[in-house]
């Protein structure tokens, strides 16, 4: 053990523990702007500066670690001089423009410079103004980059993509996208977690609010929306009500408020999701010859943008059930408009989704079938949603526990948990226990397969049938998993592959809270839901079941081919 004294307090802390951290244990918040744990440690932003007593030179305390009888001062005269000196020079380089910026109120950099007390600018060095604006979900505006180069970080260490890097040189030193490329042309998956990492607003997602509101304003469309099952987990996390309130009849009760017709859950459609896809593995898994193997899931667009850049020769692994978001889109502009009684082409379909790349996944052509334009007219995120609500002034105390419109709000517990990583593969096994044994399973029988580690994997007997399944989430543990399938170091029948690290509880449209990471609490809550839940079965779902008597026939046949599959390979 080390001992040390900061800020006057003996403190005895193992080798290797640095200064913040060390700190940190006795209740002392050093702050910081660019430190992440284990993933950017490169102190480029220097506000974490320390004093070591009888040393000239501050240091920074994120990559320092301890010494045996130092005496650190955390806030002295000197520290807080040079502290605030560093701040000003980061903003002396930043567009200051905070009440046009979509991260005001939640950017680490204007808390850290309101706690300094620093109104004024004496720097002003703004070099860079350009913004991008593709017409594609992430919108990042240099002239707000801090260059704390979290997001180089985190596209190459944890999603194992190198989009961003460091591009020019000396004072010119920016962030961009690498290979002197566009991002258009880039690899990126569109997972938006350098977006939840940045701790300005120089990444975002493009803010389609003004298209829901032209659509809520016309009285000729029928606003529909659909929530993601990681939606109920987080919505709240954004706006002034405790995690224990924040129901899901309270969000619908709030959607109704915003003004949308009819509300329904894209767990309906993730239950026919694993009709379909469950289907599809047993006919696969039953005529092994005849395809590429493993079946790999399908439902996660940034998984599927991945795949067709660093492994095509396997997309045609993928599963072609489309995603329950497309499967909710085409399913609202035929049967639900038919059993609604309403005109499919005044249908405006929205979702609410915790994912920036299903920003991306409606836009593209072939997954509309339904015949009626878009299949999904609008995806909004998690973060949109929680602005929405705060601009219509709706106040938590006012949200009533209200129920989804009949009947396609209805999901069950498998559904729900498709939010977190594991949750897909383990509600598909749960149904094709069933198909294959026309009986069910213990409802918890592969919960092996839940838990924030990257990569997962479990052996089930059904009915004297081996079934293999691997979980991967994070692009970086994904990246591993496949190739070790390349080099057949592994097999595997059945993968399921989310693209942001703990599945979509943890997705790039998630509220943001600086350096902490909620995945594993918010996926803890979806399988406290699906615990809870009277129907824990996908194929128990009435509307499911309804859906396949009065309009599909049965999963996999020629018309749910039709509207609930694609060809990924285009
Ligand atoms: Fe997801 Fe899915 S689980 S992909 O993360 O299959 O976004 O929540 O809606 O479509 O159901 C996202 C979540 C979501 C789809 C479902
Ligand atoms: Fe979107 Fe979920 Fe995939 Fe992340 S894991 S990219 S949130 S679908």
């Amino acid at each position: 053990m080390v001992n040390l004294k900061i800020d006057g307090q003996k403190i005895s802390v193992p080798a290797g523990t640095t200064i913040l951290e060390a700190a940190e244990k006795v209740g002392i918040k050093i702050p910081h702007l660019c430190y992440l744990k284990d993933i950017n440690e490169i102190a480029a932003c220097r506000v974490c500066l320390v004093e070591k007593v009888g040393m000239e030179k501050l240091v920074t305390a994120c990559n320092t670690e301890v010494e045996e009888g130092v005496e650190i001062l955390t806030n002295s005269p000197r520290v807080r001089e040079v502290r605030r000196i560093n701040v000003e020079l980061i903003l002396s380089d930043h567009d200051c423009k905070c009440v046009q910026c979509v991260k005001s109120g939640n950017c680490t950099l204007q808390r850290i410079s309101n706690d300094l007390g620093i109104i004024e600018q004496p720097y002003k060095n703004i070099h860079e103004v350009n913004r991008w604006d593709f017409d594609l979900p992430i919108i990042r505006e240099a002239s707000k980059c801090v260059k704390c180069l979290r997001c180089v970080q985190i596209c190459d260490k944890i999603q194992g993509l190198n989009i961003w890097d460091i591009t020019g040189s000396g004072y010119r030193a920016s962030v961009g996208v690498g290979n002197n490329k566009k991002i258009t042309n880039a690899d990126c998956a569109l997972c938006g977690q350098c977006i939840t990492h940045c701790p300005v607003g120089a990444l975002r997602e493009r803010d389609d609010i003004g298209l829901l509101r032209d659509a809520l304003a016309d009285p000729d469309k029928i606003t529909m929306v659909q929530i993601a099952p990681a939606i109920r987990t987080a919505w709240a996390e954004g706006i002034d009500i405790s995690k224990t309130e924040a129901t899901t009849g309270k969000l619908v009760s709030a959607l109704r408020r915003i003004g949308f017709d009819y509300i329904f859950d894209t767990t309906y459609t993730a239950d026919l999701t694993i009709m379909e896809e469950g289907s599809e593995f047993i006919e696969r898994f039953t005529h092994k010859e005849d395809y590429s193997w493993p079946m790999f899931t399908s439902c996660c667009p940034g998984w599927v943008r991945f795949v067709k850049t660093q492994y095509p020769d396997y997309v045609k692994n993928l599963s072609t059930a489309k995603s329950p978001q497309q499967m909710f889109g085409a399913m609202a502009k035929t049967f639900i408009a038919q059993k609604l009684g309403i005109d499919a082409d005044k249908i405006f379909s929205v979702s609410i989704m915790p994912c920036l790349s299903k920003k991306y996944e409606h836009n593209v052509d072939q997954v509309d079938d339904a015949g009626h334009g878009k299949d999904v007219d609008l995806v909004l995120t998690t973060r949109e949603l929680d602005r929405l609500i705060r601009a219509d002034n709706i106040q938590p105390d006012d949200l009533k526990e209200e129920s989804f419109d009949p009947i396609f709000g209805e999901g069950s517990g498998a559904g729900v948990i498709f939010g977190a990583t594991g949750g897909v593969m383990e509600a598909a096994l749960r149904s094709a226990y069933f198909l294959i044994t026309g009986e069910n399973p213990e409802p918890d029988s592969f919960k092996s397969v839940r838990g924030m580690k990257g990569w997962k994997e479990a052996t089930f007997e059904i009915k004297g049938l081996q079934v293999r399944v691997a979980v991967a989430s994070g692009l970086g543990n994904t990246r591993r998993l496949m190739e070790a399938i390349k080099k057949g170091e592994v097999q595997y029948d059945f993968v399921e592959i989310m693209a942001c690290p703990g599945g979509c509880v943890g997705g790039g449209g998630q509220p943001v809270h600086d350096g902490c990471e909620y995945a594993s609490p918010r996926g803890e809550i979806l399988y406290g839901l699906d615990k809870f839940s009277g129907l824990r079965f996908s194929h128990e779902n009435t509307a499911v079941q309804m859906t396949y008597d009065e309009f599909l026939e049965k999963p996999n046949s020629h018309r749910a081919h039709e509207l609930l599959h694609t060809d990924l390979e285009n």
